[in-house]
C-alpha cells in the first residue's frame, strides 16, 4: 500500500505530515517498548490515539470517520470488543455488519493507522452488561472478574477466539497488520478492593492468561497500578528474552488528566489510554461539555511531563443503537462531546484545535523520545519541562498550571505570555506553535436542516394498543415477587407483575399503594387504568411509587409493568445488582398496611407486541395495525407506525423526538434505540459562561439543564432507502407523534476569528520547513462534500461580539470582497492573518480577523 497517496485529492493539503511514520501493510513490525515509549520497528514512537466503538456506527461510514480521525492527528484508533454481541448464545458466535470486527480493524489499516485493541473481555463503555454476555450470569456458581474458575474458564475461552480471529486474519503488527496493542481487563483497579485476596490474584492469571496467548505485541491493562510482570523460566535464550519484553503488561492511568502519573516500573513508559474528551449523556441529566482549552491543558501537560502515548476516550462516540445502552439510563446518543460528532460529523472547534496541538507535539517528536524531560521551575505554577537532543537541540513546552493568575514567564532569554491553566509548545525553544488556551480554529456555530414532518394528516398513522397485563399462554405464577434480569433474561426490557386485590362488602374503596422497586421505571395499573408512572436515574435506579387509588367491591386488577433502561456497566459485583419490584404495600385509609409482596403474582415476560413483531418489516402490512380518523394520542402503551420518504442526500438523519415520551423506535426494522424526551433534567447546575480553568469534571460546564438529555434520534442514511420507509415507535407514555419530523444537515455555519499576535499554524511550520516569519492565518474548512458558499460578514481590526453576532469596531478594514474572492466556492480556504496582506486601518493596534462564512452543498 502506498501510504503517500492521498485517498481523497482536496482537504487532505495538511495529513501528509501524519504520514512520515509508518507501516507499510506489506512488511510486519515488532513492537516493543522501554521506559520511553512504544518501539515499532526498532524506533521509539510519539502517538496520539482516539477511541471509536464499531457497533457504535455502521460500516458504511468507518472509512469516513477513520479519515477525519487521520486528518486531526491520530496515529492509533483503540476499541473495545463486544463479547455480549459476538457470542449471543454460547458457543455461537457472530461477527456481521455493525459487529464486523475484522472488516473495522482492516479499514483503519488501509487508512494507515495502528489498531489498539481491548479485548477485556470486560468493556465497561457505557455498554449493556459492560459487554458480558448474559448467559454468563446463568452459570451455576460463576463469579465475574475474580478468581472463578468457571469465569476463567470461559474469559480464556473468549480472548483465544478473538486472538485467533485477529491472527488468523493477520491483524497483529508482527504478522503485517494494524495491531500494536492488545488490552486484558479493563480498570480493575476501581473495583479490586472488593474483591480481596482473591482479586490480586485474578489481576495475575488474567496477566498470565493473555500472555500465554503469544499475540506478540504488548498488552495493557488499562488502569492497574500492580499490573504483574509474568515470569519466565528460561530468560537466556533471545526468544524468551524477546517475548518478556514484549509482553510484559503495561500499566496506564484513566481519567481527565494524567500529568501526575507514573508507571508501576521504571522500565514502562508512561502511558494515557483513557483521557475523557466529554463524558456520556444519561436521561433525565444535562448535557455534559469538556471545554476544549482544559482537554487541550490535559493533553500538553501529559506530553510535558513525560507521556508518549495518549488516548481520547471518545474522539467519535456514535450511538448506541438497540438496546445496547448500559445503564441504568443511559442514553441513546453516545455523543460524548468528542472531537467527531455523533452523526460523524467535525466538532469545532474541539476537532481542530486538537489538531493543531497533534501538529506541535509532532514537531517536538525526535526530541520527545531523545530524552526524559528536564524540569524547570518558572515561578509559582510556573514550570518548563524541556527535552534535549544530543546535539542540544531541544524543544520545550511552558505551562501555567495556575487557574487564576495569567503570567509572564522569561525562559530562554526571551519572555513569553501564559494565560491561566495553559501550556505553550516551543517545538525549537524559541517560537510558540500554540498555546492550549489559544484558540484559533475554526468554530462551527450552526447547522442548517431540513425538517420535514412525517405526514401532514393523521390518518396515515396506524396504531396498535397494548393492553395491561397478562397477553400470552407463557405466563406463570409465583408467591413472590421475582427480581426481574434473573426473569427475563434480559430477552425484553419489559416485566408484568399481575395480581389482584379483593375488597370485600363494607371495606373501604379508596387506598394507597406503596410500590418499591430496584429499578429502573414501571406503569402502574389499577383495574387496567393508568394510575402512575415511577422512575429513577443514572446514579441510583431505584425508586418508589405511593399513590393514591379508587378500587370496587370484589375483584381489581392490578398491573405493574416494570422496565430496564440499559443494565449496569459498572461498579464491583455490578453483574449481580437486580432490577424490578421488590415490595407492594396496600394501604388502607387509617394507614393500615397490608403487604402483599407473598401474594400469588402471575408474571409475563415481554409485551405482546414485542412477541408479534410489530417492529418488523414484515407486519408492515398487517390486519394487526389499527387505522382510522381519530389517531389516539397522549395514550400509554401504544405502538405507532407510519411510512415516510427520506430527505434526499447523503447525510444522516435525525428523528426529532421531542413530542413523544418515553419508549423505542425502528425504521426499516432496525432498531434506532430507546427514547425518553419526557425526562428532563434538573433546572439548575448550567452555567451561562464556563470558565475552563481549573479541574475539570463531568458536572462542570453542562448545557441544557431543565431540558430533555435527547430529542433528536441518529437514524444512519444506510439504514434508509429511495420510496417509502417504515417507522415504528412503541410509546410507553403518551406522546403525539404528529409531531415527529425528520431532519438531515444541508449545510453549516462557520466562522474563525485570528489575531496578528496568535501562533502561525504549526502545519506552516511543517510546509515550510522550519521557523520563518510566517503570520497567523484564519482557515476555513467545510465538511466533506460542502462548499463555501456565502461569507456574512469579514472584518480586519478590532472587530466586536462572537460568531453569528460580528459586528465591525471602531478599527476596520472591508476585506469582505477579497475574502469572497479567496474562498466562495472552495471547500477550504485560508487568510494570512497581517496588515500587509489585509491592509493597516489603524497602525500601532493589534488587530483581529473575523470572518463568518456558510458551507452547502
Ligand atoms: C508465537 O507466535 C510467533 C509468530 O506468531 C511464533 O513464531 C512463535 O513460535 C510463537 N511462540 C510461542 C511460544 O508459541
Ligand atoms: C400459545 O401456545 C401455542 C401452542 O403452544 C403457541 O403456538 C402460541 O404461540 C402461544 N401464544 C402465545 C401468545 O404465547
Ligand atoms: C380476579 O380476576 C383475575 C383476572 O380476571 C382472575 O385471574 C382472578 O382469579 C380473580 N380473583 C378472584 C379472587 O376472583
Ligand atoms: C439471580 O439468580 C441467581 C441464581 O441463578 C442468584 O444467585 C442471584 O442472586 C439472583 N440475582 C438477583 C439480583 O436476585
Ligand atoms: C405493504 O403493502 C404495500 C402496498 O401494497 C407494498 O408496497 C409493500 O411492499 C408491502 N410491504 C410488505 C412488507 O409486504
Ligand atoms: C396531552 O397531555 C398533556 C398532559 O396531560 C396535555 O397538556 C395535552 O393537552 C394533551 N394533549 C392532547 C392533544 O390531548
Ligand atoms: C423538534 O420538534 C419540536 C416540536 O415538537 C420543535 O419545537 C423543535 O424546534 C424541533 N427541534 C429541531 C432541532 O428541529
Ligand atoms: C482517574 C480519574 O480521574 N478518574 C475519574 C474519571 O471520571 C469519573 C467521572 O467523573 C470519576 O468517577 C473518576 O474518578
Amino acid at each position: 500500500m502506498d501510504m503517500k497517496k492521498p485517498l481523497l485529492p482536496s482537504a487532505l493539503v495538511f495529513v501528509s505530515v501524519f504520514v512520515v511514520c509508518c507501516f507499510d501493510g506489506a512488511l510486519s513490525a515488532s513492537v516493543t517498548y522501554d521506559n520511553r515509549a512504544l518501539i515499532i520497528d526498532g524506533k521509539r514512537r510519539v502517538l496520539q490515539s482516539g477511541s471509536i466503538h464499531y457497533p457504535r456506527s455502521t460500516p458504511e461510514v468507518w472509512p469516513e470517520l477513520i479519515r477525519k480521525s487521520k486528518e486531526g492527528g491520530l496515529d492509533v484508533i483503540e476499541t473495545y470488543v463486544f463479547w455480549n454481541y459476538h457470542e449471543p448464545v454460547r458457543g455461537e458466535y457472530y461477527f456481521e455488519g455493525r459487529f464486523d470486527l475484522v472488516k473495522f480493524a482492516k479499514t483503519v489499516h488501509e487508512a494507515g493507522l495502528l489498531v489498539h485493541l481491548r479485548i477485556g473481555p470486560y468493556a465497561c463503555a457505557e455498554w449493556n452488561y459492560g459487554g458480558f454476555p448474559l448467559w454468563l450470569h446463568f452459570i451455576p456458581g460463576i463469579q465475574f472478574r475474580t478468581t472463578n474458575d468457571l469465569f476463567k474458564q470461559e474469559m480464556l475461552r473468549f480472548l483465544t477466539k478473538i486472538v485467533g480471529l485477529m491472527k488468523e486474519e493477520k491483524l497483529f503488527a508482527s504478522q503485517g497488520g494494524p495491531i500494536i496493542l492488545a488490552q486484558v481487563e479493563n480498570e480493575y483497579e476501581l473495583v479490586e478492593w472488593a474483591y480481596g485476596v482473591a482479586g490480586g490474584l485474578y489481576v495475575k492469571w488474567a496477566a498470565e492468561a493473555a500472555i500465554s496467548l503469544n499475540t506478540t505485541v504488548p498488552w495493557v491493562m488499562c488502569r492497574q497500578g500492580d499490573a504483574p510482570d509474568p515470569i519466565f523460566k528460561d530468560v537466556s535464550s533471545s526468544l524468551s528474552a524477546f517475548i518478556m519484553r514484549s509482553c510484559v503488561q503495561i500499566n496506564t492511568c484513566n481519567g481527565f488528566y494524567c500529568d501526575r502519573f507514573t508507571p508501576n516500573s521504571p522500565l514502562k513508559p508512561k502511558m494515557w489510554t483513557e483521557n475523557y474528551s466529554g463524558w456520556f449523556k444519561s436521561f433525565g441529566y444535562p448535557i455534559p461539555h469538556r471545554p476544549v482549552e482544559d482537554l487541550a491543558f490535559a493533553v500538553a501537560r501529559f506530553f510535558e511531563t513525560g507521556g508518549t502515548f495518549q488516548n481520547y476516550y471518545m474522539y467519535f462516540g456514535g450511538t448506541n443503537f438497540g438496546r445496547t445502552a448500559g445503564g441504568p439510563l443511559v442514553a441513546t446518543s453516545y455523543d460524548y462531546d468528542a472531537p467527531i460528532d455523533e452523526y460523524g460529523f467535525i466538532r469545532q472547534p474541539k476537532w481542530g484545535h486538537l489538531r493543531n496541538l497533534h501538529l506541535a507535539i509532532k514537531l517536538c517528536d525526535e526530541y520527545l523520545i531523545s530524552s526524559d524531560p528536564t524540569h524547570l521551575q518558572l515561578g509559582n505554577n510556573l514550570e518548563a519541562h524541556i527535552y534535549y537532543k544530543p546535539s542540544n537541540e531541544c524543544a520545550a513546552f511552558l505551562a501555567n498550571y495556575g487557574s487564576e493568575q495569567d503570567a509572564t514567564v522569561t525562559y530562554n532569554g526571551a519572555s513569553y505570555f501564559l494565560p491561566a491553566w495553559s501550556v505553550s509548545i516551543l517545538p525549537d525553544c524559541k517560537n510558540v506553535v500554540f498555546n492550549t488556551a489559544k484558540v484559533v480554529s475554526q468554530r462551527n456555530f450552526a447547522y442548517t436542516t431540513t425538517d420535514d414532518k412525517l405526514t401532514l394528516s393523521a390518518t396515515s398513522w396506524s396504531w396498535y394498543i397494548e393492553k395491561p397485563g397478562v397477553w400470552g399462554n407463557n405466563s406463570f405464577t409465583e408467591s413472590r415477587l421475582l427480581e426481574q434480569i434473573n426473569t427475563t433474561k434480559d430477552t425484553s426490557d419489559y416485566l408484568w407483575y399481575t395480581t389482584s386485590i379483593n375488597i370485600m362488602p363494607g371495606q373501604p374503596k379508596d387506598a394507597f399503594l406503596l410500590i418499591e422497586s430496584l429499578g429502573h421505571a414501571a406503569l402502574v395499573f389499577v383495574n387496567k387504568k393508568l394510575v402512575a408512572f415511577g422512575y429513577g436515574n443514572h446514579d441510583d435506579a431505584s425508586f418508589s411509587i405511593f399513590e393514591k387509588i379508587s378500587l370496587v367491591k370484589g375483584n381489581n386488577t392490578l398491573d405493574i409493568l416494570s422496565m430496564m433502561v440499559g443494565l449496569q456497566n459498572f461498579g464491583p459485583w455490578f453483574d449481580v445488582q437486580g432490577a424490578g419490584v421488590f415490595s407492594v404495600v396496600f394501604v388502607d385509609p387509617w394507614y393500615n398496611k397490608y403487604d402483599i409482596s407473598s401474594e400469588e403474582w402471575t408474571y409475563q415476560v415481554g409485551l405482546e407486541g414485542e412477541y408479534l413483531g410489530l417492529d418488523e418489516v414484515i407486519q408492515a402490512n398487517s390486519s394487526l395495525w389499527a387505522k382510522g380518523n381519530i389517531l389516539p394520542i397522549n395514550s400509554s402503551l401504544i405502538w405507532y407506525k407510519v411510512s415516510f420518504s427520506a430527505p434526499q442526500g447523503k447525510d444522516p438523519l435525525a428523528l426529532n423526538l421531542t413530542s413523544m415520551g418515553k419508549g423505542q423506535a425502528w425504521v426499516n426494522g432496525q432498531s434506532i434505540g430507546r427514547y425518553w424526551p419526557a425526562y428532563l433534567s434538573p433546572p439548575d447546575g448550567c452555567t451561562e459562561n464556563c470558565d475552563y480553568r481549573g479541574e475539570y469534571d463531568s458536572t462542570k460546564c453542562q448545557q441544557s439543564c431543565g431540558q430533555p438529555a435527547q430529542t433528536l434520534y441518529h437514524v444512519p442514511r444506510s439504514w434508509v432507502h429511495p420510496g417509502e420507509n417504515l417507522l415504528v415507535l412503541h410509546e410507553e407514555l403518551g406522546g403525539d407523534p404528529t409531531q415527529i419530523s425528520v431532519l438531515t444537515r444541508t449545510g453549516q455555519e462557520i466562522c474563525s476569528i485570528v489575531s496578528e499576535d496568535d501562533p502561525p499554524p504549526a502545519d506552516s511550520w511543517i510546509r515550510n520547513k522550519g521557523f520563518g516569519s510566517q503570520s497567523p492565518e484564519a482557515q476555513l474548512t467545510c465538511e466533506q462534500g460542502w462548499h463555501i458558499t456565502s461569507i456574512n460578514f469579514a472584518s480586519f481590526g478590532s472587530p466586536q461580539g462572537n460568531c453569528g453576532s460580528f459586528k465591525a469596531g471602531a478599527c476596520h478594514a472591508n476585506i469582505l470582497s477579497m475574502v469572497k474572492k479567496a474562498c466562495i466556492g472552495e471547500e477550504q480556504c485560508s487568510i494570512p492573518v497581517s496588515a500587509a496582506n489585509l491592509g493597516d486601518p489603524c497602525p500601532d493596534v493589534l488587530k483581529t480577523l473575523a470572518i463568518e462564512a456558510i458551507c452547502s452543498e
